[in-house]
């Protein structure tokens, strides 16, 4: 028996070596420690030994099971690695020079990040949300805390209609109707609100690499009972893990918005010059992707939601930033371009 053992010992470490797949991996595993595995059905032959013989045997089979566990654990983990990095090789990087493909279509870079964002947090329990792109006063400012007169203004000029509506300037113009929508459900069956809601933005600003006056972004909100930064945190972190699929540094500073408190700026380093200053980063080596805070509780009552029961939090992730560093694309202003040539090469993604 000793030799049978140690035999399969041998054996699984041949086999083990030349494994490829998860799925060959599992088949392996059943072959070996499986109810009908070779492991297994020499177990079932230690009752035929002799009593002195049976506990040395039994610990010199238990430490085969042990050392062969170990060895498929180190396989899959090895396995899972390449297959990331192989998902990431493949993920196509942004290179004006690719001649064009125009015999069929292609996803647009934001949208297939916008996809992948959506596919994220619908995975953490987010509904996906739509809203207008041309939105009341109230909606865009008033009933973000930030009143006709209010400094903060400034930053977000845009194009307003006749009948005084305008182009929202952020999605957080969709919080108020997102509260309204939901709050009957958080109050009365204590579901909590769980929403993200991307869009197109548009600011009257100057453009340069990273600055757009067409550009999208996307909002989340979580409100329920006892919701901290902690809670915030958590969802920031697996968001840019799963986008990116690798270590990315992040930075979080305060940062102001009436509409919460407190508040925060999260900054990437910059993926296009690794963190050494560059035009797409305006050479600060970091690039402002997704300001967000607690709620502010002047916002929830707006919003029909009590803020001495109830607290949240909101983020309003940079959309078009994120496809610029995902894909390596320098100048926020390609993506507008409808080139062709240029964005024909996503057509693979998908
Ligand atoms: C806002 O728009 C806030 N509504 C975000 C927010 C939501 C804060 C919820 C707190 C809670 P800001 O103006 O910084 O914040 O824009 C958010 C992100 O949109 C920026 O970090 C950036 O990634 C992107 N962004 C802003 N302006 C532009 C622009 N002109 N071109 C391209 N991207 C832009």
């Amino acid at each position: 028996m000793k030799e049978k053992l140690e035999a399969i010992r041998v054996k699984a470490q041949q086999e083990l070596a030349s494994i490829t797949e998860q799925a060959q991996l599992e088949n392996f595993r059943v072959a070996v420690l499986g109810k009908k595995g070779e492991l297994t059905s020499i177990l079932k032959a230690m009752g035929s030994l002799s009593a002195e013989e049976r506990p040395v045997m039994g610990q010199l089979a238990n430490e085969v099971r042990a050392f062969i566990e170990e060895k498929i654990q180190e396989k899959s983990n090895q396995l899972k690695e390449f297959e990331l990095k192989r998902e990431i090789e493949s993920t196509p990087l942004f290179d004006i020079s690719v001649p064009a493909n125009l015999n069929c279509g292609s996803y647009h870079p934001i949208t297939l990040v916008q996809r992948q964002c959506e596919a994220i947090f619908k995975s953490m329990g987010f509904t996906v949300e739509d809203y207008g792109e041309i939105v009341t006063d109230y909606e865009c400012f008033e009933s973000l805390n930030i009143p006709k007169d209010h400094p903060a203004r400034d930053m977000q000029d845009t194009y307003y209609l006749e009948n005084g509506q305008l182009l929202k300037t952020q999605t957080s113009a969709a919080q108020n109707a997102i509260y309204k929508k939901y709050k009957d459900a958080l109050v009365n069956d204590g579901v909590p609100i769980k929403a993200i809601f991307p869009g197109r933005c548009f600011r009257n600003e100057a453009t340069d690499a990273c600055h757009e006056n067409t550009f999208f972004q996307m909002e989340g909100v979580m409100v329920d009972r006892d919701i901290s930064i902690s809670n915030l945190i958590y969802f920031m972190k697996t968001m840019l893990s799963e986008v990116f699929r690798k270590d990315i540094k992040v930075r979080l500073r305060p940062g102001f918005f009436p509409f919460v408190e407190p508040g925060f700026e999260l900054d990437i380093s910059c993926l296009i010059c690794g963190g050494e200053g560059c035009p797409s980063c305006k050479h600060s080596g970091w690039l402002e992707l997704c300001p967000c805070g607690m709620i502010h509780p002047q916002v929830l009552k707006e919003g029909g939601i009590d803020p001495e029961k109830y607290t949240g939090f909101a983020f309003g992730l940079g959309l078009t930033r994120l496809a610029m560093m995902k894909y390596g694309i320098k100048d926020i202003r390609d993506l507008n371009s409808g080139s062709l040539k240029s964005l024909s090469q996503f057509t693979d993604d998908e």
